[in-house]
């Protein structure tokens, strides 16, 4: 089945886990340092530009947003872990923060974890990715701002980033996107609806 992306529609907003919705349906979360691009993918994933509040201002996104596909999907947008040069506090205070969402019991069926291609993951992107991978919880690497780099610096990359993944033993496979330009959001949509809907054509 091909996710309709186009019909999504924004669900509510919760300050910790125990406000969220019922997970009745398959939820995508999308994790990631602030001003990675979380709430642009939002607006990108459903053709529209105004339904995910978007900022250069980091640390926009404070919530947890929830977005849907009436009977198909929860999209969930978390806030983004430390700009910059995270603290060590900060850091922990996401993972607590992500600790608490990621272990309410909830049916997480996909992480989107969203980098900037331009650098090599952080250490709380490593941090991040390693907690997903401890609980078993699918997630995808999305590398976006792709618009940011020519056709050759994305390709040289890319291949680092690969590396990356390789060395620090996460075997998936990065995405390069960037929901400026559009690169790669039909690729990313397809690669979802075949994830959460792996048996239908
Ligand atoms: N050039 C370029 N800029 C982008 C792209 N995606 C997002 N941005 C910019 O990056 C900044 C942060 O985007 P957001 O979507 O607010 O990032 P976020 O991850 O939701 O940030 P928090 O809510 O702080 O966690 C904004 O200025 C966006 O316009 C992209 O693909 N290309
Ligand atoms: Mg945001």
């Amino acid at each position: 089945m091909h996710i309709d992306f186009n019909k999504m529609r924004f669900i509510t907003v919760a300050a910790d886990s125990s406000a969220c919705p019922e997970p009745d349906l398959p939820e995508i979360v999308l994790a990631g340092r602030s001003n990675s691009g979380k709430s642009s993918l939002v607006n990108a994933l459903a053709n529209r530009k105004d339904l995910s509040r978007v900022s250069s201002t980091p640390g926009k996104t404070r919530l947890v947003v929830y977005y849907g596909i009436a009977d198909t999907l929860l999209l969930t947008d978390l806030p983004g872990y430390g700009y910059a040069k995270a603290s060590r506090q900060e850091i922990q205070r996401y993972s607590g923060l992500a600790d608490q969402y990621f272990q309410s019991g909830r049916p997480i069926h996909l992480a989107l974890v969203l980098l900037d291609i331009r650098h090599e993951p952080s250490e709380a992107d490593r941090i991040m990715m390693q907690f997903l991978a401890d609980r078993k919880i699918p997630f995808m690497p999305i590398f976006n701002k792709s618009d940011k780099l020519s056709r050759a610096e994305r390709m040289r990359a890319m291949t680092g980033h690969r590396n990356w993944l390789h060395k620090n033993g996460f075997s998936v496979e990065p995405l390069a996107v960037s929901t400026q330009s559009r690169e790669g959001i039909d690729a990313l949509v397809a690669v979802l609806s075949s994830f959460l809907y792996p048996d239908s054509i």
